[in-house]
């Protein structure tokens, strides 16, 4: 597979990568490295929607300045490259009629729900990171790696396993990151990653922490993030990332809630210890890992706090 799609790009005139909606650090590093590979024919599209920002945290990475949106392909490509995209309902408005229309399309990807929606597929179910797929990509095919490359890969690999920290972290992860070493600043990047957050990000991500209720001795932990707390420091939606780690963080947490008030109900993100958090999210129609689940529960969030802390209490 990994010599037909280095084939496939090599015979392609116009290329275009495209990352998942609402991108995040590991399809942002793949594709900047893909695109440092394959040079001036490729294009980046970055898919945007909602009340989210392009994260300015990687504008270091390179090429990702002179990145597309949505509103702005126009071209036609013949070769489509997605990047940590685990379905193709993750490709959306203009992006997909490009899918629907490219000659060949490619994914390439991490995700173990991924049905292999691409006519060319590099998937490694459970693997740390699509940079890691793409590492293991260019190595097969004895792709020699640039310091160019290194920067968007190593990115991909250290944002994607937490700083080495989940379970996916396997030896190759670690050889991947040794070799990626010699070529980056790892302190740097690691910098860049992690010390450029928005002031109102940590402001407002502290109120919450602050707001945080705990029951059943301190088992369960959560917090409400209102339409007033968005409006008083103007949150994206990418500001509440973290949050219910944070809260599971806490010595004694088995169960972290984060509801959010939304005009549909209240749309709820569940970080566990040990207990399946699918097993809360099965009750409301939705879904995720054993450790991090998320659904939407239509009712106030007050009342919606109430029927998860019923439902995690009688699992607990
Ligand atoms: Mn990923």
């Amino acid at each position: 597979m990994e010599r037909e799609i280095l084939k496939t790009i090599n015979n392609s005139q116009r290329v275009l990568i495209i990352t998942h909606v609402n991108p995040d650090g590991d399809t942002l590093g793949s594709a900047s490295a893909l695109k440092s590979y394959i040079g001036n024919k490729a294009d980046i599209l970055i898919q945007i929607k909602d009340n989210f920002n392009f994260p300015k945290t990687y504008s270091f990475l390179p090429h990702l300045n002179q990145a597309k949106n949505l509103s702005d392909v126009k071209d036609e490509y013949d070769l489509i490259v997605a990047l940590d995209v685990a379905s193709i309902d993750r490709i959306i408005d203009k992006a997909r009629a490009l899918f629907d229309k490219a000659q060949n399309t490619i994914s390439i990807d991490h995700h173990k729900t991924n049905k292999n929606y691409a006519k060319l597929n590099l998937v490694k179910g459970g693997t740390s990171s699509c940079g890691e797929v793409l590492y293991d990509f260019f190595v097969k095919n004895d792709i020699e790696i640039t310091s160019e490359m290194a920067m968007g890969l190593y990115s991909a690999i250290l944002t994607d396993t937490g700083c080495f920290k989940y379970e996916s972290t396997t030896s190759y992860t670690f050889e991947i990151a040794k070799q990626l070493s010699k070529l980056v600043n790892t302190s740097e990047i690691a910098d860049l990653c992690y010390t450029n957050k928005a002031k109102n990000l940590i402001l407002f991500q502290s109120e919450l922490v602050t707001n945080a209720k705990f029951c059943l001795n301190d088992k369960i932990a959560y917090t409400l993030i209102t339409k007033d707390i968005i409006e008083k420091y103007s949150a994206k939606d990418e500001y509440t990332e973290g949050i219910c780690e944070t809260l599971r963080s806490i010595y004694g947490v088995e169960v972290a809630f984060v509801l959010k008030e939304t005009d549909n109900g209240a749309k709820v993100s569940i970080r566990t210890k040990e207990l399946d958090a699918t097993k809360i999210t099965d009750k409301f129609n939705g879904g995720g890992h054993k450790r991090a689940a998320g659904c939407t529960i239509k009712t106030n969030i007050n009342q919606a706090a109430e029927k998860l802390i019923e439902t995690a209490k009688e699992l607990l």
